[in-house]
């Protein structure tokens, strides 16, 4: 296969999204986990972490405890990088996100090419750079401002919660947040404005909000969207129009796919020690 066929890649990504023994049928949700994982760790002050480097791959981050269950995502796609090894992690796991999304019904995402692999491991960003779910609205503030987004961008990124499930062993966190898990849609917001949702222990003593019937969740971090003002308003904005919400979140999840990804003159990602002398 042609070094730089992404279609191919594509298509063997998508190969691998059916799994009739994983979550639902399919490992779609934890693609795209992995793909927001890989990058949100990026700080726009100091202009480290992010997707480039796949750093990940260092036990140091891959440790850390808000990435439990990566390992299922990054394992589901060895298989594609042993068929076409000239594509790097970083760039693997970046299309899979976006891959995934689309195979899901979710919107088309722009996406590059060019993130390297070769970075050493000094440059893995600290543990403790991801949002923590049973946090409210401050600290949700924090971690995506500190990435480059705004309140819009934040709520709208938080739509992926359309997708996959929480597992108890994983965060402690249980359950799904919509009835369909592997169908992209904004069924989310609808249902974090319609449903009543109950602060309830769940089987592994943790507190997060329940529907009537125990099937439904939400995080912590998901009902601040709904307590806070500026947030809400745009919650209601993505449940009333679909349409707003699949354009929105594109554009979001393509900005986060490029954090900390500086390109040199052929697009090609400069290697993070390159750019810590720039
Ligand atoms: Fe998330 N997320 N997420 N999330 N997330 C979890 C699962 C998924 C938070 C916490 C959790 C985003 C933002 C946040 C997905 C995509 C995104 C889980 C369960 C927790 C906890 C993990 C488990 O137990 O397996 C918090 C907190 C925030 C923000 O404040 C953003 C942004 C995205 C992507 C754009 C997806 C998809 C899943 C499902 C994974 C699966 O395995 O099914």
């Amino acid at each position: 296969m042609a070094a730089g066929d992404y279609m191919a890649v594509r298509d063997a990504i998508k190969k691998i999204i059916p799994h009739s023994s994983y979550d639902d049928g399919s490992a779609g949700p934890v693609l795209v986990r992995l793909a927001w994982h890989a990058s949100g760790t990026y700080d726009k002050k100091s202009g480290t972490g992010g997707s480039n480097g796949s750093t990940m791959r260092y036990k140091l981050e891959a440790s850390d405890e808000a990435n439990n269950g990566l390992e299922y995502a990054r394992k589901f796609l060895e298989p594609v990088k042993q068929q076409f090894p000239w594509i790097s992690y970083a760039d693997l796991w970046t299309l899979a996100g976006v891959v995934a999304i689309e195979y899901m019904d979710g919107p088309k995402i722009d996406w590059k090419p060019g993130r390297v692999d070769d970075v050493d491991e000094q440059y893995v960003p600290p543990n403790g750079r991801l949002p923590d779910a049973t946090q409210g609205e401050d600290h949700i503030r924090s971690i995506f401002y500190r990435m480059g987004f705004n309140d819009q961008e934040i709520v709208a990124l938080s739509g992926a919660h359309n997708l996959g499930r929480c597992h108890a062993d994983r965060s402690g966190f249980e359950g799904p947040w919509v009835p369909m898990p592997t169908r992209f849609s904004n069924t989310y917001f609808k249902l974090l404005l319609r449903s009543q949702w109950h602060k309830r222990k769940n089987s592994v003593g943790v507190e997060q909000y329940n529907d009537e019937d125990n099937e439904l969740m939400m995080l912590p971090t998901d009902m601040a969207l709904v307590k806070d003002p500026k947030f809400r308003d745009w919650v209601e904005k993505y449940a009333d129009d679909k349409d707003l919400f699949y354009a929105d979140f594109a554009a979001a999840f393509g900005k986060l796919l490029e954090l900390g990804v500086i390109r040199g003159p052929e697009g090609k990602a400069l290697r993070q020690y390159a750019r810590a002398k720039l």
